[in-house]
């Protein structure tokens, strides 16, 4: 447990930083400080706030008690209560470590070659030791993108060229998938910021972008449910429904799983709250003319700029 005294008091992050990590709007933001007095934002020389890591671990922690059931005003008075006992309270869990501490002793390109040996000779002891060694190292979008993602390219072609069994490219997917599932679910879900169903296309089995994405996302501050592989449209729609979803975000591979798409936005348009659909995966990278056809957002080619995409729609 990492107390929220040893995250950096220093101020380096815009209210909109903030916002996006915690899931609490600017405005609401503004009016909790002007209220309550318990964050100690710098000020730049045009008055503009600047928070810090430590900052942005306190609203967190408040809005964790907000789900809790209590009120804000009790979240803050049990908060300086316990600072006025010149305690911290313990911040929220994030897996990593609040910053990475140690130097990596290789770059990301050869712990994926390392990790790539570790599932290729079925080592999981060995697996679990390179993991374990590189999160108190990197961050983690050099985890997903630079380590895990070029792994399970590399499994993929040696497994197209028939160098390794359909068991190894499981044994790796299983593991990658293990770990990604345990990161999601150390990151606390904010009841109160807007809601993101994301999984995959019918027939569609391809779940570790979608599922990297959930992390990346939940991260933020959304409140994401991941929903798996192979997804059937009619009653996702209705679970949107019943969710009161904002945005339903998913992954297509290959025509045939991308196909049951077309259809989708024209159902969600039915709904109440008319959520928009995301869509992005190999399948649309690949056609141009099916991205444009398609009627829903094209989220990009890339994870990180759907994060971007997603914070310009949530907006
Ligand atoms: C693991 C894996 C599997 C696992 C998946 C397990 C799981 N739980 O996810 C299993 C064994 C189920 C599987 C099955 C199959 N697979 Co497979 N698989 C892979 C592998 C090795 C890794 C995929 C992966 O997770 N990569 C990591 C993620 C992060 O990268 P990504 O998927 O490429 O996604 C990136 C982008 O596409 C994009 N993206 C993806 N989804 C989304 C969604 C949104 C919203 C956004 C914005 C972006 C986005 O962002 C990511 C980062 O840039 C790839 C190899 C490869 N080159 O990728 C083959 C690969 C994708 N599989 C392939 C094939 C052929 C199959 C099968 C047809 C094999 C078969 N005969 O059964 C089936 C099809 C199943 C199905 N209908 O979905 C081929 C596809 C070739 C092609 N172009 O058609 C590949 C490329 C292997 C190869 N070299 O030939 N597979």
């Amino acid at each position: 447990m990492v107390s929220i005294a040893e995250y950096s008091p220093e101020g380096k992050y815009t209210i909109k930083v903030v916002s996006e990590r915690s899931g609490v709007r600017p405005v609401t933001l503004r009016a909790w400080e002007r209220r309550y007095d318990f964050l100690e934002p710098g000020r730049l020389d045009n008055n503009y706030r600047l928070y810090s890591e430590r900052d942005i671990q306190v609203v967190r922690w408040i809005t964790h008690r907000l789900d809790d059931g209590l009120s804000i005003s009790a979240a803050v008075r049990e908060y300086k209560g316990l600072r006025a006992k010149g305690i911290w309270p313990v911040a929220l869990p994030t897996v990593l470590a609040p910053e990475p501490t140690e130097t990596p002793q290789y770059s990301p390109a050869r712990y994926a070659e390392l990790l790539y040996e570790a599932f290729t000779s079925h080592n999981e002891t060995h697996a679990r030791e390179i993991l374990d060694s590189v999160q108190s190292m990197v961050d983690l979008n050099t985890i997903l993108f630079k380590i895990f993602q070029p792994c399970l390219y590399e499994i993929g072609e040696a497994w197209y060229r028939g160098e390794i069994r359909i068991a190894t490219e499981h044994f790796a997917s299983s593991f990658i998938r293990g770990v990604l599932m345990n990161l999601l679910q150390a990151f606390p879900i904010y009841s109160t910021a807007p809601t993101l169903l994301i999984g995959c296309a019918p027939e569609e089995f391809h779940e570790i972008a979608p599922l990297m994405l959930s992390v990346l996302l939940r991260r933020e501050g959304y409140q994401v449910e991941f929903l798996g592989p192979d997804l059937p449209v009619d009653d996702l729609v209705l679970y949107a429904e019943d969710t009161a979803a904002d945005m339903v975000i998913l992954s297509a591979g290959f025509e045939h799983t991308a196909r049951p798409l077309f259809k989708m936005q024209a159902q969600l348009e039915k709904l109440p709250k008319k959520p928009r659909l995301g869509f992005g995966g190999r399948y649309f990278n690949e056609n141009d003319a099916a991205r444009e056809q398609l009627d829903g957002i094209f989220l990009g080619q890339s994870l990180d700029k759907a994060i971007q995409r997603v914070h310009d729609l949530m907006d």
